[in-house]
């Protein structure tokens, strides 16, 4: 039962679903994230791309508990397991707080929870802010970045980690 993982014309499907014009499509790769388990096990990847002015991410996991899970991008590009801690803290150049839904928020590394259905699998795009070439400056620092799941939501408001409990898979995000 080893999960499938969505093929990379799958995942160009669901980066462009709903998409009405040209306009829409992604003018370029940012870069890109083989997301995995603690015992190596890949579960899903993240895709960075610049829309116009804006970077996005788009998320697809498979494999992973159903229900709704906590995910960031973690300030220093590091996933050893089995705790993933040496991803530090949420990615957070602006020197904000955590949270969408707190006054003063959200970190940069702040994305929607990720809704993962009865069969294991779940996808999320988002818009990152700053512009394209802020966020690629952010991303690729001395450190670099992680993008990290976790076993609980992030409740949106708990400074600094959304209170989103372990961190069950992490990956490193590369240039394109
Ligand atoms: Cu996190
Ligand atoms: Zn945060």
């Amino acid at each position: 039962m080893s999960p499938r993982l969505p093929t990379s014309a799958a995942l160009l499907a669901f980066a462009l679903a709903g998409c009405t014009t040209m306009a829409d499509l992604p003018d370029r790769r940012i870069g890109s994230a083989t997301i995995s388990l603690p015992n190596g096990q890949p579960v899903g990847t993240a895709q960075f791309a610049q829309v116009g002015n804006t970077a996005t991410v788009a998320v697809a996991l498979t494999g992973i508990a159903p229900g709704t899970h906590g995910i960031h991008l973690h300030t220093t590009g590091a996933c050893a397991a089995p705790d993933f801690t040496s991803a530090a803290g949420h990615l957070n150049p602006l020197d904000r707080k955590h949270g969408s839904a707190a006054p003063g928020g959200k970190h940069e590394g702040d994305l929607p929870n990720i809704v993962i259905g009865s069969g294991g699998s779940g996808t999320l795009t988002a818009d990152l802010m700053g512009t394209p070439d802020q966020v690629r400056s952010w991303l690729f620092d001395a450190d670099g970045t992680a993008i990290v799941v976790h076993a609980a939501p992030d409740d949106y408001v708990t400074d600094p980690s959304g209170n989103s409990g372990a961190r069950i898979a992490c990956g490193v995000v590369k240039p394109a």
